[in-house]
């Protein structure tokens, strides 16, 4: 897969806006989930060769809504939730962005692949685990990314990545080693869109 264009398309602050949007196209979504400030907007802008298109910032729980972004002219669209787990949320927040994140897996017809972010360097939490659990629960194939490795020298990296699987019960073929900042990891996910979306490499 090589993404030749990606445009924003719209910010959703509820599951029926997005319901509303998804309706308006046919194409297949990919959508990345982490916690908060694991770097899910920077894997999207490394993703799509674009540094500006998802918003990052080093504070927390920036992203609050659900953001679509188009790429190849409908050959996908990619899925920017909010992050979960942000300490220093208020229980309204909290319970905004998990009818967010719940709304959306509940209401996405077109949904063909979850990337779940976590960041290499911290063994995945319970609210990690949780996610996992919920989608097992719905049967949402799902990839995880460990980001950041650009932090750990390679040999760390590769201990890492060992721990979060196991930590996650998953085997170490499952969770690719990434970084929005060298884009190592680039290609493997890429691949894995292709094979998500069924098209050939
Ligand atoms: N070194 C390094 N920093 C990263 C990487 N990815 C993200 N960051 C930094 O981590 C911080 C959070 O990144 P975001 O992409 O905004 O994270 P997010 O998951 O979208 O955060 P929320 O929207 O708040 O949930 C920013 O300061 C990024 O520059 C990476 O691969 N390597
Ligand atoms: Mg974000």
């Amino acid at each position: 897969m090589q993404v030749k264009s990606a445009k924003f398309i719209v910010s959703c602050s509820s599951a029926k806006q997005y319901v509303s949007e998804a309706n308006k196209s046919a194409a297949p979504e990919i959508c990345v989930v982490g916690r908060s400030n694991v770097g899910k907007s920077s894997f999207i802008n490394a993703l799509t060769g674009n540094g500006k298109l998802a918003r990052t910032s080093s504070t927390p729980g920036r992203t609050r809504l659900i953001n679509l972004f188009d790429v190849n002219s409908s050959l996908f669209t990619l899925v920017d939730l909010p992050g979960y787990g942000f300490a220093k949320a208020s229980k309204a927040e909290k319970d905004g962005w998990d009818a967010l994140i719940g709304g959306y897996f509940e209401s996405s017809r077109n949904l063909k692949h979850v990337i779940v972010l976590v960041d290499i360097r911290i063994s995945p939490t319970a609210l990690d685990k949780q996610m996992l659990a919920y989608l097992y629960h719905y049967a949402l194939p799902f990839t995880v990314v460990a980001t950041k490795a650009d932090k750990l020298s390679r040999a760390q990296a590769d201990r890492a990545r060992q721990t979060v699987a196991s930590e996650l019960g998953l085997g170490k073929s499952n969770v690719i080693v990434f970084s929005s900042v060298t884009k190592q990891g680039l290609s493997e996910v890429g691949a894995l869109i292709d094979n998500a979306l069924g098209l050939q490499n």
